[in-house]
């Protein structure tokens, strides 16, 4: 496998000379931007300074693309609704490695680079950990020299901006774009005329050849813009194309002219809509008819797109499948399954069989998730009316199917009903899981655990019927930005110690190993720590007003607000802490700081009910003189990938305590411990691989296993026993829920509470106990401090697997089979 390069083939033939860069910098401000350095604003020097950092990456990204098409090599395309990418200047002039000649260039302009590289925007385009994995993967693939594309969509809106308004989240918009995008290229160019709707009209040409010409009754242009993705040490630089919808007229002259004033722009007003926003729910399906147009909108694009670029260069499809591999980051691209069989069948002329064959061998398929309220389906009368070619193909896929489950494997009716394509369950439904599954080779999950609880639960008969299929390939993150850009402390202490070559080969990471019980090492680890979370104080301080002594323990916990992440466990033992702590002031308790953020679905209401818990809770505790010194509770507002990288290397334990069977993999689990967090966490998602990897004795575990919790379920679990059996658990409770945290409205969470009573889905009650037990363990650990400067650091060493360099190296091995 190579290695990526070790010098940067761009300072060939561009200056890295902080002068020659600050004369480009000066040069792009006055003929690009119109302005001088004089009447230059920050925004203005930050726009001049990303576009030469942007050219920098042009020459590189003709170059690798170039060698793609003369090698012939196959292409991998990764299709995702999502990219949660945050902000790229730091990525790319990072891997670049220009990183101190620009902020030498600026320094000689009196521009502070990390003042200005504050201001970019931080592009959102997706929800939580199933975005930022497509944003990993995209640097990884650069990074290891995959010649590799991402498609999604340019929402002119991404995830909403969460502001607290006396606690409770309010949602508003985000514009990411109002200051114009430096980073993209639109490509008027690459233009697609995309359908939907209208009917099916059957064709016989010349006696026996058949055919089905869609005819959609509206259409919409899809354009592309392209946003390059620099490799680590610009290894290669690879692009990232979003879809826009446009209108074909933009505006119906004769309506206008007629006085039809609106209805003259409902079509570019129809159009607009459809890119207009991120759906802002995850983990749960959107289920609207805008959603499905989204979804099939870019896929089609995409498909085009892809079939284009291979028909300039191959004479036609029949290799599609040989150079051409289309990963579907879950199944919101699953409509291309269909899509590819109507360009095979329709536009190409090719026999199903042959069809069906290609689009197996170039489709394949990720998912993120197993809660089956979260599995995508759309109901059959709004699928077919939208794409009706689509629905026929999908009735002929699913009756060959079926019958083969039949007549070849003599499958049962309930195993024929869980195979099906549709979901005869009340309404019929189109599974979009089964279709993604069933024109797929392969079918991953994202941890060993949720592999294999995919191929017992969700796929259990998929799996039987094509038993090679479902694979695992654990999550990564890219160390470049969750290592060397977010911690540089960390980052210069380790090259200081080690030497550099864990920049380009991770694993190296784990030669920090044999400092770990040096007191002189842990002594300035715990330095870096400490600056990090003075740094993170600062913020919390500026924004929120609150002080937080930055010597105590920050405990943190950040990711989406979802009842099954279980926030709630945290807060409830928050609270029981906060009565421990009174009703035992002469103890000596470890001081902590609880930290929380993360967003809650609009319509998602009890996840809203508990970001307004944390803020009563943290509004309650931080008012009471008593605790003032050992418990501070802080809802950070907003949180987003650049807050995540402040959140991140201030961790000194990370909250990882999901319901276990519920969370697929998790990220941020391991985003915390390469940045040395302690993790307390249940047996869930990629934690399990998280203790083998750092050892058992280096991370604090508790609670049921997925097989604990399943049996729980199915013997009939009743939380109000154990409830009543946990002194401190049932006081919280009754506090919370008699209003002791909402004096101004004392029910608010009577209902909350009183669902844990009755039927506790998530097993709060039932590991409660354990976690707080944990909970005092981490404790004893804190308290001997060479102890857990040790366990810090081992965790830090031993998390390069987690790298998504390897992750990649294994989707290009095992699911794409290309050379890298
Ligand atoms: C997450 N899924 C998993 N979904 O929850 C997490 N869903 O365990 C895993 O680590 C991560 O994917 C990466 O594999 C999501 O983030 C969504 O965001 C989502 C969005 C729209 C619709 C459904």
């Amino acid at each position: 496998m190579n290695q990526p390069q070790q010098s940067l083939p761009l300072s060939r033939t561009r200056s890295t000379d902080p002068e020659d860069l600050a004369n480009e910098i000066v040069e792009r401000l006055m003929y690009r931007i119109g302005k001088n350095s004089r009447a230059a604003k920050p925004y203005d020097w930050l726009e001049a300074a990303i576009l030469v950092i942007r050219d920098r990456a042009i020459e590189r990204w003709m170059e690798t693309t170039s060698d793609t098409y003369a090698a012939g090599t196959k292409r991998v395309y990764y299709l995702s609704l999502e990219f949660l990418i945050g902000r790229l200047m730091r990525d790319a002039v990072g891997n670049l490695g220009l990183l101190e000649p620009m902020r030498d260039a600026l320094r000689i302009l009196k521009v502070d680079l990390d003042l200005i590289a504050e201001l970019e925007a931080d592009a959102a385009l997706g929800n939580g950990g199933l975005g930022r994995l497509a944003a990993c993967f995209m640097e990884s693939m650069a990074t290891v020299g995959l010649p590799a594309y991402g498609y999604g969509i340019r929402y002119r809106h991404g995830l909403f901006r969460q502001k607290i308004a006396d606690g409770f989240q309010v949602e508003l918009p985000e514009t990411w774009l109002e200051h114009g995008n430096p980073w993209e290229f639109d490509r008027r160019e690459a233009a697609y005329e995309i359908g939907f709707g209208g009917r099916v009209e059957f064709h016989e040409a010349d006696g026996s050849e058949e055919k089905f010409v869609w005819i959609p009754a509206e259409r919409v242009i899809a354009t592309a813009y392209d946003t390059p993705i620099v490799g680590w040490r610009a290894a290669r630089v690879n692009t990232l194309r979003l879809w826009k919808a446009e209108p074909l007229d933009p505006i119906r002259l004769d309506a206008f002219n007629a006085g039809d004033h609106f209805g003259s722009l409902a079509e570019s007003n129809r159009a607009d809509a459809l890119t207009r926003v991120l759906y802002p729910a995850d983990t749960s399906p959107a289920g609207q008819e805008l959603r499905l147009r989204q979804e099939y909108f870019f896929s089609a694009a995409s498909l085009k797109d892809i079939i284009r670029r291979h028909l300039q260069q191959y004479e036609n499809l029949e290799n599609l499948g040989e150079k051409v591999s289309v990963q579907l980051n879950d199944t919101h691209p699953a409509v291309c399954v269909l899509e590819l069989m109507r360009l095979l069948i329709d536009e190409h002329g090719m026999t199903f069989t042959r069809a069906w064959a290609i689009t197996q061998q170039t489709i394949s398929y990720t998912n993120h998730t197993l809660l089956p309220e979260a599995l995508e389906s759309w109901p059959v009368p709004l699928f077919e009316r939208m794409l009706p070619r689509h629905m026929q193909l999908l009735y002929e896929i699913n009756a060959r199917l079926l019958r083969q489950a039949r007549s070849e494997l003599r499958m049962d009716d309930s195993q024929i009903r869980n195979i099906s394509l549709i979901d005869e369950h009340g309404e019929r439904r189109v599974r979009m899981g089964n279709l993604a599954f069933a024109g797929a080779h392969s079918i991953n999950g994202v941890s060993a655990l949720h592999t294999e609880l995919m191929k017992e639960t969700v796929f259990a008969d998929l799996h039987k019927m094509f038993p090679t299929r479902i694979n695992n390939k654990t999550n990564g993150i890219t160390p470049r930005r969750w290592l060397m850009q977010c911690n540089p402390g960390l980052f210069a202490l380790l090259r200081e110690t080690i030497g550099d070559e864990f920049m380009d080969d991770i694993e190296k990471i784990r030669s920090i190993e044999k400092y770990a019980k040096d007191a002189e090492f842990q002594k300035r680890f715990a330095a870096v720590k400490l600056a990090n979370k003075e740094r993170l104080a600062a913020l919390v301080r500026e924004r929120m007003g609150v002080k937080v002594n930055p010597e105590s323990l920050f405990d943190i916990q950040i990711k989406r607000i979802h009842e099954y992440k279980r926030q709630l466990l945290n807060i409830i033992e928050t609270v029981a802490l906060y009565d421990q702590i009174r009703s035992h002031p002469e103890h000596d308790w470890v001081p902590r700081v609880k930290f929380f953020a993360g967003k809650a679905a609009p319509t998602y209401y009890n996840a809203k009910l508990i970001i307004k818990l944390a803020n009563d809770v943290a509004r309650v505790i931080n008012a009471n003189p008593s605790v003032r010194e050992v418990l501070k509770v802080v809802f950070v507002p907003n949180y987003n990938v650049s807050l995540a990288e402040v959140l991140v290397p201030a961790a000194n334990l990370s909250e990882q305590i999901s319901t276990a069977g519920m969370e697929a993999s998790g990220t941020g689990n391991m985003k915390f411990a390469l940045n040395g967090a302690l993790t307390i966490g249940t047996m869930d998602g990629a934690n399990v691989e998280i203790s083998e990897q750092v050892g058992i004795d280096n991370i604090v575990i508790f609670g049921l296993t997925a097989a604990e919790v399943a049996a729980k379920r199915a013997d009939g679990y009743n939380p109000r026993e154990i409830i009543e059996r946990s002194p401190e658990l049932s006081q919280a409770l009754t506090a919370i829920s008699s209003g002791v945290f909402s004096p101004d409205d004392p029910d608010r969470y009577k209902g909350l509470i009183g669902g844990l009573y009755e039927h506790d889905w998530f097993m709060c009650a039932a590991d409660f106990d354990s976690y707080a037990a944990a909970q005092r363990r981490v404790d004893a650990i804190w308290n001997d401090s060479a102890l857990w400067w040790e366990k810090s650091i081992l965790n830090t060493a031993r998390m390069a697997w987690f790298s998504s360099d390897r992750t990649i190296r294994e989707y290009a091995a095992d699911i794409w089979k290309v050379d890298i």
